[in-house]
This record gives structure tokens, sequence and C-alpha cells, in this order.
């Protein structure tokens, strides 16, 4: 019998930090323009709640995440590198690296991978996984702050953790869905219980 387990790792929101580092240069490119603080944010898609506030700043939030530069600047959230390097080298653990690309493809893929290798290490390019649809990935544990994690596969095999994150902070509790609160949270209780 397999004993491994197969814990994916989400990239935006878990390891890097998407909403930061997409506010600072929002502010840098459009200093006139309205913003929303970390603390105002609510729901997953940037692009929604900059559209709420005003149709066109949609529009720009968009062009800050399709620049060069934008997801390799990304600085790593607290705590991140150093649980992921510990838990890939957890016994009887494998660790995937499982995140969704823009489809405005120019500069993203290849900035992820060059962001794995720079932060991990190269042997890491090997655990990276790019997909548009985690549902069909197995894996007995998904580390990711978006809410709502859908696709093809009804049934995906791994178990959703909720990773907290500004936009999701607000969120019922649910009963099903376990969390974690940040790096700092015990993440290897999460996995023993697995
Ligand atoms: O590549 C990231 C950024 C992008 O969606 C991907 C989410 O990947 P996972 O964290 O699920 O792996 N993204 C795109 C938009 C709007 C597009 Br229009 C957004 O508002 N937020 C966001 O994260």
């Amino acid at each position: 019998p397999d004993n491994t387990l197969r814990v994916l790792i989400d990239m935006d929101g878990v390891l890097a930090d998407f909403e930061g580092g997409f506010l600072k240069k929002y502010r840098q490119r459009y200093p006139n323009e309205p913003y929303i603080s970390l603390e105002e944010r609510r729901g997953f898609w940037v692009s929604s709640q900059y559209g709420e506030l005003r149709e066109d700043l949609c529009d720009k939030a968009v062009s800050i995440w399709e620049s060069k530069n934008f997801f390799m600047d990304l600085d790593p959230l607290p705590g991140s590198l150093e649980a992921v390097k510990e838990m890939a080298k957890m016994k009887n653990t494998d660790v995937f690296i499982c995140t969704s690309p823009i489809k405005h493809y120019k500069h993203c893929p290849y900035e992820k991978y060059a962001w794995v290798e720079r932060h991990l290490g190269p042997d890491f390019l090997e655990k990276v996984i790019l997909t548009r649809d985690k549902t069909v990935v197995s894996g007995d544990i998904l580390i990711d702050d978006k809410p709502d994690i859908l696709g093809v596969e009804p049934n995906p095999s791994w178990e959703h953790v909720l990773f907290t994150a500004c936009h999701n902070k607000h969120l019922p509790a649910s009963t099903s869905q376990k969390r974690l609160l940040s790096w700092a949270d015990d993440w290897r209780g999460i996995l023993e219980g697995k």
C-alpha cells in the first residue's frame, strides 16, 4: 500500500504575495486612480472588485498582472519557502506546486518557473504543475486561497484546505472546509490528519 501523502500547494496567495504585489504596482502605475486597500478586499477576483469600483478600473487592474516582471517580482509570503522546503523533505510526502497561469501567456508561465527556481531552487522545477483546471490533478490535499475550486471533475481526489488571504478572511467558517491561517499555523497537523 502506498502511504505517500501527495500535497498540492497553490502559488499566488499561498507562496507568492499576489495581492501585495498587485496593489504596489497598481498604485505606482495609476497614482491618481482610486484603489482598494487589502483590508477592503472582498472576493477572489481583484479585477471584479476594481470593476465594481469603476468600470474602467477592471482593465487597468488586468494590465498590472499582464505586464512583464509582475509574477517574477512577487515577494514570497512569510514562512512559505521554509514550510515548502521542510514539507518536501518529510518522509512519505510528495509536494507539488499547482498553479493556474493567466491566459495572457507572454510572461506568466515563464516567470512562474523562474520564480520557483529563484526561491526554491532548480530541483523544485520538477514539482511545478501549471493547469487551469486543478480538479483533474490528483492529490490528497490542496492548499489554496481560492474558496471555490471547480473544473470538469466533480469529485476531485484532494481535500481543499483554504489558505487565509485578505479576500477570504471574512467568509463564514465552513464546517466542512479546513483552513490554514498562515504558514505559522499548524500545517504539520493538517498533513498528519490525513
Ligand atoms: O495567475 C493567477 C492570477 C489570476 O488568476 C490566477 C489564479 O491562480 P490560482 O491562484 O487559482 O492558481 N488572476 C486573475 C484575475 C483576473 C483576471 Br480577468 C484576478 O482578479 N485575480 C487573479 O488572481
